[in-house]
């Protein structure tokens, strides 16, 4: 055996110690992920669960309220002390100006005009998911990072009915729905019908993105998908419908 077959053996042994040392890199990563997979998977169903169970109350309040006022708490800003977006509204409204409720809490004051001494809600309670810095902010969804439950109500004289405006537009769906049309291709049926009559409660869900999206093959994102590709769209949205 020469010197130049003995380095070549070098050579080959130190390749196969490097090839080692990546095989076993590579093995322990797939086993982390294997054992984290369930970690992660039982975060996002206790995050869809809590949720789920934020939505419940908000429905709770949103009966009480209208069982006392006659009618649900505004989504857009056309009202009388009415905030810009639909999920600032259904805070304010079912907290009151200071968290307190309506009417005697509030100096009086009542949702829709006038006063009133006696108390009124609060028909909502303020926890964990309610920001400090209310009445400005809305109700919290349970993911991370959070953002808040787009809250849409029904104008049954208006066309549309419900308003994607209502609640913040965005065409990276992050913040709100893109457009009126990709608002449509969540809030209403295959056969056109609106998905409800009253209101509509929605958070983004685990993707954080709201509404049906598609991943993009330029940069292999999710976006907001279009009419046309609802076929091959997803929606992991948690709301207050089925879908
Ligand atoms: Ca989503």
């Amino acid at each position: 055996m020469g010197p130049s077959s003995g380095a070549a053996t070098k050579k080959l042994v130190f390749v196969m110690i490097l090839a080692a040392i990546g095989f076993f890199i590579l093995a322990a990563r797939i086993v982390v992920l294997i054992h984290d997979l369930p970690l992660y998977y039982s975060i996002e169903v206790a995050q869809a669960t809590a949720t789920t169970h934020t939505l419940a109350r908000l429905e709770n309040g949103l009966t009480s309220f209208h069982d006392d006022f006659g009618d649900y708490p505004p989504s857009d800003k056309e009202h009388m002390a009415a905030r810009p977006y639909g999920y600032q509204n259904l805070a304010f409204y079912l907290c009151g100006p200071d968290g307190q409720g309506w009417g005697g809490r509030a100096g009086g004051t009542m949702p829709f005009g006038g006063t009133n001494e006696q108390i009124f809600g609060p028909y909502f309670e303020k926890g964990g998911e309610w920001s400090e810095n209310h009445p400005a902010a809305g109700v919290s969804d349970a993911f991370r990072p959070p953002k808040p439950i787009l809250y849409f109500r029904a104008e049954p004289t208006e066309d549309p009915v419900f308003d994607a405006a209502d609640n913040s537009l965005d065409p990276t769906g992050r913040e709100g729905f893109a457009s009126q049309e990709h608002f449509e291709m969540l809030a209403r049926r295959a056969d056109g019908q609106w998905v409800r009559r009253d209101y509509l409660l929605i958070s983004a869900g685990p993707d954080r993105l709201f509404g049906y999206v598609v991943m993009d093959k330029k940069s292999g994102r999710l976006r907001p998908a279009r009419p046309e590709e609802k076929e091959k769209a997803c929606c992991n949205d948690v709301t207050n419908f089925k879908h």
